[in-house]
Protein backbone atom coordinates (compact mmCIF):
# COMPACT_ATOMS: atom_id res chain seq x y z
CA UNK A 1 0.00 0.00 0.00
CA UNK A 2 1.45 3.62 -0.47
CA UNK A 3 0.02 7.69 0.28
CA UNK A 4 -0.17 9.26 -2.55
CA UNK A 5 0.93 12.97 -2.08
CA UNK A 6 -0.08 15.61 -4.90
CA UNK A 7 -0.27 19.34 -5.94
CA UNK A 8 -2.29 20.26 -8.72
CA UNK A 9 -1.31 23.32 -10.99
CA UNK A 10 -2.91 25.80 -13.85
CA UNK A 11 -1.30 24.46 -16.56
CA UNK A 12 0.29 26.93 -19.19
CA UNK A 13 0.78 26.67 -22.97
CA UNK A 14 4.40 26.38 -22.31
CA UNK A 15 4.14 23.78 -19.65
CA UNK A 16 5.69 21.07 -22.07
CA UNK A 17 8.83 22.85 -22.68
CA UNK A 18 9.32 24.46 -19.50
CA UNK A 19 8.84 20.84 -18.27
CA UNK A 20 12.02 20.11 -20.65
CA UNK A 21 14.11 22.73 -19.82
CA UNK A 22 14.14 21.94 -16.04
CA UNK A 23 15.18 18.00 -17.00
CA UNK A 24 11.89 16.27 -16.90
CA UNK A 25 11.54 13.36 -19.13
CA UNK A 26 8.92 12.54 -21.28
CA UNK A 27 7.15 8.97 -20.03
CA UNK A 28 4.54 8.52 -22.32
CA UNK A 29 0.95 9.39 -23.35
CA UNK A 30 -2.19 7.59 -22.58
CA UNK A 31 -6.20 8.01 -22.65
CA UNK A 32 -7.93 6.41 -19.58
CA UNK A 33 -11.62 6.11 -18.85
CA UNK A 34 -12.54 6.72 -14.92
CA UNK A 35 -15.87 5.41 -14.00
CA UNK A 36 -16.04 6.34 -9.86
CA UNK A 37 -19.11 5.01 -7.71
CA UNK A 38 -20.56 5.79 -4.79
CA UNK A 39 -24.50 4.68 -3.16
CA UNK A 40 -27.18 6.71 -3.36
CA UNK A 41 -26.54 7.86 -0.01
CA UNK A 42 -23.11 9.30 -0.64
CA UNK A 43 -21.93 6.73 1.97
CA UNK A 44 -17.83 6.79 0.40
CA UNK A 45 -17.24 10.70 -1.12
CA UNK A 46 -19.40 12.36 2.20
CA UNK A 47 -16.00 10.21 4.09
CA UNK A 48 -13.40 11.34 1.71
CA UNK A 49 -13.08 7.96 0.20
CA UNK A 50 -13.01 7.17 -3.43
CA UNK A 51 -14.02 4.08 -5.33
CA UNK A 52 -12.99 4.57 -9.08
CA UNK A 53 -12.36 1.99 -12.25
CA UNK A 54 -9.62 2.48 -14.43
CA UNK A 55 -9.78 0.49 -17.79
CA UNK A 56 -10.83 -2.37 -15.62
CA UNK A 57 -8.19 -1.80 -12.34
CA UNK A 58 -9.84 -0.54 -9.11
CA UNK A 59 -8.76 1.78 -6.38
CA UNK A 60 -9.90 3.35 -3.57
CA UNK A 61 -8.43 6.55 -2.44
CA UNK A 62 -8.60 6.91 1.24
CA UNK A 63 -8.00 9.86 3.48
CA UNK A 64 -5.38 9.99 5.81
CA UNK A 65 -5.18 11.84 8.85
CA UNK A 66 -2.38 13.65 7.69
CA UNK A 67 -4.03 14.81 4.21
CA UNK A 68 -7.12 16.17 6.04
CA UNK A 69 -5.14 18.11 8.86
CA UNK A 70 -1.55 18.16 7.99
CA UNK A 71 0.73 21.29 8.36
CA UNK A 72 2.42 21.11 5.09
CA UNK A 73 2.07 24.47 2.55
CA UNK A 74 -1.45 25.49 4.09
CA UNK A 75 -3.90 28.19 2.82
CA UNK A 76 -6.30 29.01 5.44
CA UNK A 77 -7.34 25.47 6.15
CA UNK A 78 -6.69 24.16 2.99
CA UNK A 79 -3.88 22.32 2.03
CA UNK A 80 -1.61 22.67 -1.02
CA UNK A 81 -0.88 19.19 -1.52
CA UNK A 82 -3.42 16.28 -0.59
CA UNK A 83 -2.85 13.13 0.75
CA UNK A 84 -4.08 9.72 -0.07
CA UNK A 85 -4.14 6.34 0.97
CA UNK A 86 -4.29 4.24 -1.74
CA UNK A 87 -5.62 0.08 -1.98
CA UNK A 88 -5.47 -1.83 -5.60
CA UNK A 89 -6.36 -5.11 -4.04
CA UNK A 90 -10.15 -5.51 -4.88
CA UNK A 91 -10.76 -8.04 -1.21
CA UNK A 92 -8.92 -5.49 0.34
CA UNK A 93 -11.31 -2.71 -1.28
CA UNK A 94 -14.41 -4.35 -0.80
CA UNK A 95 -13.36 -5.03 2.90
CA UNK A 96 -12.75 -1.29 3.78
CA UNK A 97 -15.92 -0.29 2.03
CA UNK A 98 -17.95 -2.61 3.74
CA UNK A 99 -16.33 -1.34 6.84
CA UNK A 100 -17.24 2.08 6.33
CA UNK A 101 -20.71 1.80 5.30
CA UNK A 102 -21.00 -0.42 8.73
CA UNK A 103 -19.72 2.53 10.72
CA UNK A 104 -22.20 4.94 8.82
CA UNK A 105 -25.23 2.09 9.64
CA UNK A 106 -24.28 3.11 13.15
CA UNK A 107 -23.86 6.71 12.93
CA UNK A 108 -27.45 7.08 10.82
CA UNK A 109 -29.40 4.57 13.91
CA UNK A 110 -27.25 7.20 16.19
CA UNK A 111 -28.42 9.97 14.50
CA UNK A 112 -31.89 11.74 15.47
CA UNK A 113 -34.52 10.86 12.01
CA UNK A 114 -34.73 14.27 11.49
CA UNK A 115 -31.03 14.56 10.29
CA UNK A 116 -31.86 12.07 7.31
CA UNK A 117 -34.62 14.21 5.91
CA UNK A 118 -33.46 16.08 3.07
CA UNK A 119 -30.63 14.30 2.48
CA UNK A 120 -29.45 14.46 -1.31
CA UNK A 121 -29.46 11.01 -3.62
CA UNK A 122 -27.31 10.33 -6.34
CA UNK A 123 -29.40 11.38 -9.90
CA UNK A 124 -30.83 8.59 -11.40
CA UNK A 125 -31.58 9.65 -14.76
CA UNK A 126 -33.46 7.91 -17.45
CA UNK A 127 -31.28 5.54 -19.28
CA UNK A 128 -28.06 6.20 -16.47
CA UNK A 129 -25.39 3.93 -16.71
CA UNK A 130 -24.38 2.31 -13.23
CA UNK A 131 -21.32 1.04 -14.75
CA UNK A 132 -21.77 -2.47 -13.50
CA UNK A 133 -20.73 -5.12 -15.69
CA UNK A 134 -21.45 -9.10 -15.40
CA UNK A 135 -18.58 -9.68 -13.35
CA UNK A 136 -19.30 -6.79 -10.54
CA UNK A 137 -22.32 -7.98 -9.01
CA UNK A 138 -20.14 -7.00 -5.67
CA UNK A 139 -20.84 -3.48 -6.48
CA UNK A 140 -24.72 -4.46 -6.43
CA UNK A 141 -24.82 -5.97 -3.05
CA UNK A 142 -22.74 -3.16 -1.75
CA UNK A 143 -25.56 -0.98 -3.73
CA UNK A 144 -22.47 1.25 -5.64
CA UNK A 145 -23.42 2.92 -8.55
CA UNK A 146 -21.47 5.10 -11.19
CA UNK A 147 -22.03 9.07 -10.45
CA UNK A 148 -18.93 9.77 -12.58
CA UNK A 149 -17.98 8.66 -16.19
CA UNK A 150 -15.66 10.56 -18.87
CA UNK A 151 -11.76 10.03 -20.40
CA UNK A 152 -8.92 11.95 -19.48
CA UNK A 153 -6.01 12.60 -22.40
CA UNK A 154 -2.70 12.41 -20.15
CA UNK A 155 1.20 13.11 -20.71
CA UNK A 156 3.52 12.09 -17.88
CA UNK A 157 6.70 13.30 -16.96
CA UNK A 158 9.35 11.83 -14.69
CA UNK A 159 11.93 14.41 -12.82
CA UNK A 160 14.95 12.72 -11.43
CA UNK A 161 16.86 14.66 -8.69
CA UNK A 162 20.27 13.60 -8.02
CA UNK A 163 20.85 12.61 -4.50
CA UNK A 164 17.25 12.07 -4.22
CA UNK A 165 16.02 8.53 -3.74
CA UNK A 166 12.62 7.72 -6.34
CA UNK A 167 11.67 10.89 -8.85
CA UNK A 168 8.60 13.46 -8.96
CA UNK A 169 6.15 12.63 -11.38
CA UNK A 170 4.10 14.96 -13.40
CA UNK A 171 1.10 14.90 -15.15
CA UNK A 172 -0.75 16.73 -17.48
CA UNK A 173 -4.46 15.93 -17.84
CA UNK A 174 -6.99 16.88 -20.69
CA UNK A 175 -10.03 15.67 -19.22
CA UNK A 176 -13.36 15.19 -22.02
CA UNK A 177 -15.30 17.21 -20.72
CA UNK A 178 -13.24 20.43 -21.35
CA UNK A 179 -10.88 20.60 -18.41
CA UNK A 180 -6.98 20.40 -18.17
CA UNK A 181 -4.97 20.62 -15.35
CA UNK A 182 -1.80 19.28 -14.09
CA UNK A 183 -0.14 17.26 -11.08
CA UNK A 184 2.68 17.07 -9.07
CA UNK A 185 2.52 13.46 -7.88
CA UNK A 186 5.25 11.61 -5.49
CA UNK A 187 4.06 7.89 -4.33
CA UNK A 188 5.72 7.43 -0.94
CA UNK A 189 5.12 3.33 0.79
CA UNK A 190 2.89 3.08 4.36
CA UNK A 191 5.15 4.71 7.14
CA UNK A 192 7.40 6.41 4.78
CA UNK A 193 9.32 10.19 4.57
CA UNK A 194 6.17 12.54 3.65
CA UNK A 195 8.30 15.21 4.64
CA UNK A 196 10.75 14.63 1.90
CA UNK A 197 7.82 13.96 -0.52
CA UNK A 198 6.33 17.33 0.20
CA UNK A 199 9.92 18.81 -0.37
CA UNK A 200 10.81 17.70 -3.65
CA UNK A 201 6.78 18.85 -4.72
CA UNK A 202 7.72 21.73 -3.29
CA UNK A 203 11.10 22.26 -5.30
CA UNK A 204 9.09 21.06 -8.71
CA UNK A 205 6.59 23.70 -8.07
CA UNK A 206 9.45 26.34 -7.82
CA UNK A 207 11.23 25.37 -10.54
CA UNK A 208 8.07 25.38 -12.68
CA UNK A 209 7.35 29.12 -11.40
CA UNK A 210 4.66 28.25 -9.56
CA UNK A 211 3.68 31.06 -7.44
CA UNK A 212 -0.10 30.91 -7.24
CA UNK A 213 -0.77 29.29 -3.65
CA UNK A 214 -4.17 28.86 -4.07
CA UNK A 215 -5.43 25.06 -4.77
CA UNK A 216 -6.33 24.17 -7.62
CA UNK A 217 -9.58 22.01 -8.80
CA UNK A 218 -8.97 18.58 -10.06
CA UNK A 219 -10.93 17.22 -12.57
CA UNK A 220 -13.62 15.42 -10.27
CA UNK A 221 -14.57 19.07 -8.59
CA UNK A 222 -15.39 20.54 -11.92
CA UNK A 223 -17.13 17.07 -13.36
CA UNK A 224 -19.13 17.02 -10.19
CA UNK A 225 -19.94 21.09 -10.41
CA UNK A 226 -21.08 20.49 -13.78
CA UNK A 227 -22.41 16.96 -14.14
CA UNK A 228 -23.88 16.46 -10.07
CA UNK A 229 -24.09 19.78 -8.68
CA UNK A 230 -26.12 17.71 -5.70
CA UNK A 231 -23.45 15.71 -5.28
CA UNK A 232 -21.17 18.79 -5.65
CA UNK A 233 -23.12 20.56 -2.72
CA UNK A 234 -22.95 17.70 -0.20
CA UNK A 235 -19.36 17.90 -0.27
CA UNK A 236 -18.82 21.29 -0.22
CA UNK A 237 -20.94 21.55 2.42
CA UNK A 238 -19.01 18.39 4.38
CA UNK A 239 -15.88 20.45 3.68
CA UNK A 240 -14.89 17.29 1.57
CA UNK A 241 -13.69 19.43 -1.61
C1 LIG B 1 -11.79 14.03 -6.03
C2 LIG B 1 -10.81 13.20 -5.31
C3 LIG B 1 -10.37 12.00 -5.78
C4 LIG B 1 -10.68 11.35 -7.03
C5 LIG B 1 -9.42 11.32 -7.89
O1 LIG B 1 -8.97 12.58 -8.00
P1 LIG B 1 -7.57 12.93 -8.70
O2 LIG B 1 -6.39 12.47 -7.92
O3 LIG B 1 -7.67 14.37 -8.96
O4 LIG B 1 -7.66 12.08 -10.05
P2 LIG B 1 -6.51 11.56 -10.99
O5 LIG B 1 -7.15 11.20 -12.28
O6 LIG B 1 -5.41 12.54 -11.08
O7 LIG B 1 -5.99 10.28 -10.26
P3 LIG B 1 -4.54 9.61 -10.30
O8 LIG B 1 -4.22 9.26 -11.71
O9 LIG B 1 -3.56 10.62 -9.73
O10 LIG B 1 -4.67 8.38 -9.42
S1 LIG B 1 -9.29 11.35 -4.69
C6 LIG B 1 -9.47 12.64 -3.66
N1 LIG B 1 -10.29 13.55 -4.11
C7 LIG B 1 -10.56 14.76 -3.35
C8 LIG B 1 -9.65 15.89 -3.77
C9 LIG B 1 -9.75 17.13 -3.13
N2 LIG B 1 -10.62 17.32 -2.13
N3 LIG B 1 -8.98 18.18 -3.50
C10 LIG B 1 -8.09 18.03 -4.51
C11 LIG B 1 -7.22 19.18 -4.94
N4 LIG B 1 -7.95 16.86 -5.15
C12 LIG B 1 -8.72 15.80 -4.79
Amino acid sequence: MSVEIERKFVCNPDIQELLTAIGAVCTGARKFRDQYFDTRDLDLTLKDFWLRRREGTWELKCPTTRGASGTDEKIGARPLCTHYREITNLSQIQYEIREIMSKNRTTKRNASESCCQGELKIGETEGSRDGASGDDEWLKNLSLQCFADFTTARCSYLLEVEGEQGGVRIDLDQADFGYCVGEIEVLVPDGGDTQSALQRISATAEKLGLRDEKRVEGKMHVYLQRYRPDHYRQLLSTHIL
